[in-house]
């Protein structure tokens, strides 16, 4: 099954032993690195904040007082503990960061100060400078601020007339970024061009033109039973339309990942392999397992193996499991295993279509984290790519009996399949047919039918069949339409 796998699919690692400690090493010496730099900074004594990142603190309604508040706080889950702090203004701030949570998180605050990222069970240290007024901090890995991890200092009495004021303006205006914030992005995600970020459709079809379409053709089962794969996690920059980049994360280098595809009974040996900056992981629908071991975080530079065996037909979804996991799979961590039903008849063309969503973050970044908490995509997809299959057409001759496999990965709206010009003469999902070469399985229904849409919820799949009759170009679309005008369109063109 190695046809429709994206080009740079899965492969040996050779040597990634060695690697992993490399890492590892690396990581320990950087978490060393920063706690010296940070002591040996504050044994400087200058007024800059004694990291290596921030800027001088500018207190200049605040003398300082010389004296040093030194707070432990800890990190679980997707908190800081304690979330608020108080310090005396004036005092400079050093904080204890202890990592007691199972990922990777860092803390930044609005003066500029910055905390590197801690792995698991790692301790930093951070001078926060001196506190002239109340001071916010979070957690900078994408989605974690949107899911409560969000820090306060504030400053406490002080014969300052003025009493305390913000001592950053960005600390107001990312004030209300708490869960829930209504319109929390609207004053800090726009585009590096200063739009909206947001592509139009005609930027979308000039840059799918210039690049190669995911290959969407499934092809026959072959005979093996037992599959091994290594998916291999990166981060990465691509274009989403001219002069405007997006951070992805994906398995092996594509988003979807690679499509598995296999019988009922058969099993997959995945190495899930984190090359990443941050904790990622993988869940298999297509398997029945205790979720601890197999989908847990890994950290940068670990390894895991994930063995299941499909037990079931299903168009089933993949995905990184790690918290946000909005975030994980809007960055393009997902992707589909097809297990076909025993004894399904052979078709004359099969493909496979992944759809997903795309919230665009400011240029070069990852998903703007509040648009994935609101759940209106920016860009929709089929296979990665807003409006691919529109300028590199899905083929197929006239008389054929076609079938499109289907997943919608979302991670949030649903999808209305469509093939426009034809009906579905065949539609299976989630486990079941609704019509089966234009009868109806409900038992009731007499005569020939047939289906327009095969309706699917995040994280549902299916697939539909049909035959063209004439030839011409047949598209095939969300038919939530302000989600086909979105990218969730392509075309079918028949010969
Ligand atoms: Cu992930």
């Amino acid at each position: 099954m190695s046809q429709n796998n994206p080009p740079s699919g899965p492969r040996p690692l050779p040597g990634q032993e060695s690697s992993v400690e490399s890492r590892a090493g690396l990581v320990v010496i950087g978490i060393v690195v920063v706690v010296i730099v940070g002591i040996a900074a504050l044994l400087i004594r200058s007024n800059a904040v004694p990291t290596t990142s921030a800027p001088p603190v500018a207190p200049t309604s605040v003398t300082p007082t010389g004296n040093i508040t030194e707070i432990a706080i800890d990190i679980q889950g997707m908190a800081f503990i304690p979330s608020q702090i108080e310090v005396p203004i004036g005092d400079e701030l050093r904080l204890t960061v202890t990592n007691s949570g199972d990922q990777r998180h860092d803390l930044v605050f609005a003066n500029g100060a910055e905390l590197e990222a801690l792995a698991p069970g790692a301790v930093g240290v951070l001078d926060v400078g001196v506190i002239s007024g109340d001071l916010e901090g979070w957690c900078s890995i994408p989605g974690h601020r949107q899911m409560g991890m969000t820090f306060t200092v504030q400053a406490v009495g002080g014969d300052t007339g003025d009493g305390a004021q913000a001592q950053d303006d960005s600390a107001q205006t990312n004030g209300d970024s708490s869960p829930g914030g209504h319109g929390a992005h609207g004053s800090h995600s726009a585009g590096a061009s200063g739009s909206t970020g947001v592509p139009t459709m005609n930027e979308l079809l000039d840059q799918a033109a210039q690049q190669d379409p995911y290959p969407a053709e499934l092809s026959a089962l072959g005979d093996e039973r037992e599959h091994h794969y290594t998916f291999t996690v990166t981060e990465s920059i691509e274009d989403l339309a001219d002069g405007l980049t997006r951070t992805v994360w994906t398995y092996n280098g594509t988003s979807p990942g690679p499509v598995l595809h296999g019988r009922v009974g058969d099993t997959f040996h995945i190495t899930l392999v984190n090359d990443g900056t941050m904790g990622h992981s993988i869940d298999f629908h297509a398997g029945e397992l205790a979720p601890d071991g197999p989908m847990r975080t890994i950290e940068p530079g670990e390894s895991l193996e994930y063995v299941f065996t499909a037990n079931r037909s299903g168009v089933w979804m993949y995905h990184c499991s790690t918290m946000p996991m909005s975030s994980h799979i809007a960055n393009g961590m997902f992707g589909v295993v097809i297990i076909e039903p025993d004894d399904l008849e052979p078709v004359d063309r099969q493909y496979a279509l992944v759809q997903s969503e795309i919230y665009a973050g400011a240029d070069g970044q990852a998903a703007d984290a509040d648009k994935v908490a609101a759940g209106i995509p920016d860009v929709m997809t089929f296979n990665g790519r807003a409006f691919q299959y529109d300028v590199h057409p899905l083929s197929a001759q006239v008389g054929e009996r076609v079938r499109i496999w289907v997943l919608n990965a979302g991670p949030n709206v649903s999808s209305s399949f469509h093939v426009v010009g034809t009906q579905f003469d065949t539609v299976w999902r989630e486990g079941s047919y609704s019509v089966w070469h234009g009868k109806s399985l409900d038992g009731r229904t007499k005569g020939v039918t047939g289906a327009q849409t095969l309706p699917l919820q995040a994280a549902e799949g299916g697939f539909v069949e049909f035959t063209t009759f004439e030839p011409g170009h047949y598209p095939f679309v969300n038919h939530r339409m302000n989600l086909a005008e979105k990218g969730a369109h392509g075309i079918l063109k028949v010969e």
